[in-house]
């Protein structure tokens, strides 16, 4: 969780200066959903990711240094500078990327949830969208498939409360969008997103049962995200003080943090420890980045076509 904030708030200054260019969608506030979610799984497990997907790249053992240079559009980046911030993929750790599309890759965990099953395998998928993209088409056509066939996949809403500036109680016909895993003859479950410990056993929970062979979870994370949608905007759709009830009430970190200590598990000097760690290797992931080539104007049409 640490590395994903982190990273973010660093993406965000680099943002403000116009190192990155274009558009970057943030992930801080929500960190107990990617992490909690990717602490139950085996490495040849897979996931698939979103617009919003630095920190499940993170959190499924994703470089921050590839990151970072692929955020700066370098040649040293998972895309090699191609993708930028909505395309990173890292298939040699097991996630299938991030995608621009809302709800593109929910066929895609679908697609690869059928392929575990049809090889016997006991792998699972785990796949992560937004609220809003529990409105597309694709949500319904892949969520029904899964339950249908038992696919090994779990299906993770991170609720954040609005999809760009759409709250969800203006876009959803149902108030509990868990609610929503009936329809589809599947587990559904709705835990607190800032909980990390919750997250966790729920995910723990749905992952056990695809292993099982007994199919498919939905599970709603209620989550916030700190930053705007994206680069542009400025928040008039929403309060300062409900993001100050977020920030300084329900932080995933401070809330496990505070975990840790009372159950002496961990002291502040050793949390301030790993703190001055991960600030040192967020340094250096940008510095790797900043001096990282651009790609050769040359290679432009590589990797349109196969060769
Ligand atoms: C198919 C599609 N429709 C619309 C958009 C424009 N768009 C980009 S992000 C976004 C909101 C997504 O909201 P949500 O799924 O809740 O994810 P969040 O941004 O909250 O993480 C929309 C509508 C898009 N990229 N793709």
């Amino acid at each position: 969780m640490l590395e994903i904030r982190g990273f973010e708030d660093k993406v965000y200054e680099l943002l403000g200066r116009n190192v990155i260019k274009g558009a970057s969608h943030l992930y801080a506030g929500q960190e107990a959903v990617a992490v909690g979610a990717c602490s139950v799984l085996e490495p040849d497990d897979v996931i698939t990711s979103t617009h919003r997907g630095h920190g499940h790249c993170i959190a499924k053992g994703g470089q921050l240094p590839q990151m970072m240079a692929e955020l700066c559009g370098k040649s040293t980046g998972y895309s090699r500078g191609r993708g930028g911030s909505m395309h990173i993929a890292d298939v040699a750790k097991g996630n299938l990327g991030a995608t621009g599309i809302v709800g593109g890759n929910i066929p895609v965990a679908t697609g690869a949830g059928l392929a575990i099953k049809m090889r016997g395998e006991r792998r699972v998928v785990l796949c992560f969208f937004g609220d809003g993209a529990c409105n597309n088409g694709v949500f319904h056509e892949s969520l029904n498939m899964a339950g249908l066939w038992r696919l090994p996949v779990v299906y993770i809403i991170e609720n954040n409360l609005y999809g760009m500036s759409v709250s969800t109680k203006r876009a959803c016909a149902v108030s509990s969008i868990g609610d929503r895993a009936s329809g589809y003859a599947m587990t559904g479950a709705t835990v607190d997103g800032q909980d990390l410990l919750a997250v966790r056993e729920a995910v723990a929970e749905a992952v056990e049962r695809a292993r099982r062979g007994e199919g498919p979870t939905l599970i709603e994370a209620q989550t916030y995200r700190y930053y705007g949608h994206s680069r542009s905007d400025p928040r008039k759709y929403r309060t300062r003080e409900e993001e100050d009830h977020y920030r300084n009430e329900h932080d995933p970190i401070e809330l496990f943090k505070r975990h840790l200590v009372e159950k002496k598990i961990a002291s502040p000097d050793e949390i301030a420890t790993l703190e001055k760690g991960v600030a040192d290797a967020v340094e250096a992931a940008t510095e790797y980045a900043l001096n990282s080539p651009y790609p050769d104007a040359s290679e432009l049409y590589d990797f349109l076509y196969v060769e």
